[in-house]
């Protein structure tokens, strides 16, 4: 094999390397919906929990950001509803109906007295209180649970 000819087929393996890498990225961007219709119904904000982290765990700072590998242990119990069956496997070019963000919606909901990460709180009370309910070392300050816990008493 000539000097030449091996660079070529270093170069060749290098860009299918990278075209995996896009293709990652763009699976990851087909769930930015989902993020999305959260932060419209629970009212979320982007410094606190509307943000990527809510579903996927990954370090900025070793340059990751959210993808299908890094999906934490509350969008793993989400993807393990009945409710988010008929939204799960699409592929990056598929366009959510807001039936399927309903669904979405309504495997959130279905289970929101959850506790994924054990931390003390429950999933919907992490969610409307700004911490992450996949992420154990996200929690609610005490004095904000025990108000949300007053005012949501039955
Ligand atoms: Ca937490």
């Amino acid at each position: 094999m000539s000097n030449k000819h091996r660079i070529n087929t270093r170069a060749a393996a290098m860009a299918v390397a990278f075209a995996g890498v896009l293709f990652i990225g763009g699976e990851a961007l087909a769930q930015k919906p989902f993020l999305t219709r959260l932060v419209k119904v629970y009212t979320l904000e982007k410094e606190k929990n509307g943000n990527c982290k809510m579903c996927h765990e990954y370090d900025k700072a070793k340059d990751q950001s959210a993808d299908k590998d890094n999906i934490n242990a509350f969008g793993k119990m989400l993807q393990g509803t009945p409710e988010m069956k008929p939204v799960i496997g699409k592929g990056d070019e598929h366009k959510f109906t807001p039936e399927e963000l309903n669904a979405v919606e309504a495997a959130i909901k279905a289970t929101g007295d959850k506790d994924t990460d054990g931390d003390g709180a429950t999933n919907m009370e992490e969610i409307t209180l700004g911490t992450f309910p996949g992420n154990k070392d996200s929690v609610p300050a005490k004095a904000d649970l025990e108000k949300y816990r007053a005012d949501h008493k039955k």
